[in-house]
């Protein structure tokens, strides 16, 4: 049975979020309402458009849209508030963010950075909730963007090291190769900055192999993970982030049913996560996701805090403020 109302009123842990992925299309009208004063009905339009996702090469057709809204600082720093705005009121209290810094003609990768960071830091001023960031490196990009993207970060973390708690490695899976980033991710890590890798998104066993040697602080998606590498990572306690409609809408999964998640909550090979990977693009929430999980895999509201927990568990954060969402993320029968 759904239990969406339970679900909804507690509070969660978001930690596999992309920024412009996450746009909800009513955030979408209101931007395209606010920049452009364009109309409901045509924001309507590309709204739906936005949201028909039928496969992995047909989803990153879509985020061009979103780097349009978000190419001026306004537009970013409004895009920003707006999915802050969101996740607070589905009652996340505690969000890691992902974005891949960019530039345009309005904006350095700089500018683009110290703008979603200061929004940050305005948006928990307002919203109960806590937000961090994890730049992101996109394997579809120039390698030399990458290491550039590393330097930036260093260059910012004096400033911002309470906020920037990572590096994220994504972009579409079919291009690029992991290879090719490992000095820059090498250079981040020396520098105490975990990393969040988009790992068997796709099946590429060879890849895999290679991103376990490497070594990541968690695994995005996991699709592909052989039993094997399952266990390895469930060895090193490195937790899957799971994203169910994100895998069933780009097809990396035949349906519900099929998805890895029912493995590995069930045998516990590993400790596993729920996410929303791009709520906006996928037309979702992360109580939606867990209403789903709850629905199909038949779990109980102690699954759910459980899963809720391991969120908190492995967010990449500071003990203290670990402690402090404890509190208040714990369920009433938690004795805390
Ligand atoms: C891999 C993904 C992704 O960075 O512009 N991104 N990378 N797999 C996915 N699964 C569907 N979903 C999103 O947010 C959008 C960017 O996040 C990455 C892609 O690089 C995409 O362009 P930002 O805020």
């Amino acid at each position: 049975m759904v239990n969406l109302p339970y679900i909804k009123l507690r509070r969660k842990v978001e930690l596999h979020a992309h920024l412009n992925g996450s746009l909800s299309t009513e955030s979408i009208k209101e931007l395209g309402k606010k920049l452009y004063g364009a109309n409901t009905t045509a924001m309507e339009s590309i709204c739906k458009r936005l949201v028909d996702v039928d496969s992995l090469d047909h989803c990153f057709s879509k985020f061009p849209l979103m780097h349009e809204l978000t190419s001026t600082k306004r537009g970013l720093q409004l895009a920003t508030e707006l999915v802050i705005r969101d996740f607070a009121k589905d009652n996340v209290i505690y969000l890691e963010l992902r974005t891949t810094p960019k530039r345009n003609a309005a904006m350095s990768k700089m500018d683009y950075m110290v703008c979603v960071l200061e929004t940050i830091i305005e948006s928990m001023k307002t919203e109960k909730i806590l937000v961090r960031l994890l730049p992101s490196i996109d394997r579809a990009a120039d390698v030399a963007e990458a290491m550039d993207t590393v330097n930036l970060v260093l260059e910012l973390l004096p400033k911002y090291d309470n906020i920037i708690t990572g590096i994220d490695f994504s972009g579409n899976p079919k291009v690029g190769k992991f290879e090719y980033f490992m000095p820059a991710l090498t250079k981040a890590r020396q520098h105490h900055l975990k990393l969040a890798i988009h790992c068997g998104e796709i099946d590429n066993p060879s890849e895999i192999d290679q991103m376990i040697q490497f070594g990541m602080d968690r695994c995005g998606h996991g699709t592909f993970l052989s039993e094997t590498q399952l266990q390895e990572l469930g060895s090193k306690k490195i937790p899957i982030e799971c994203c169910l409609t994100s895998n069933v809408k780009c097809r990396t999964v035949n349906g519900y049913e099929d998805h890895h998640f029912k493995h590995i909550f069930n045998s516990k090979v590993a400790p596993v996560i729920l996410c929303t990977d791009d709520c906006g693009v996928f037309d979702t929430t992360l109580s939606k996701e867990f209403a789903l999980a709850q629905q199909i895999y038949n779990l109980t509201n102690d699954d759910l805090d459980y899963l809720l927990m391991m969120g908190l568990e492995n967010a990449f954060l500071e003990n203290r403020d670990r402690i402090y969402l404890l509190k208040e993320i714990s369920p009433p029968n938690y004795g805390i």
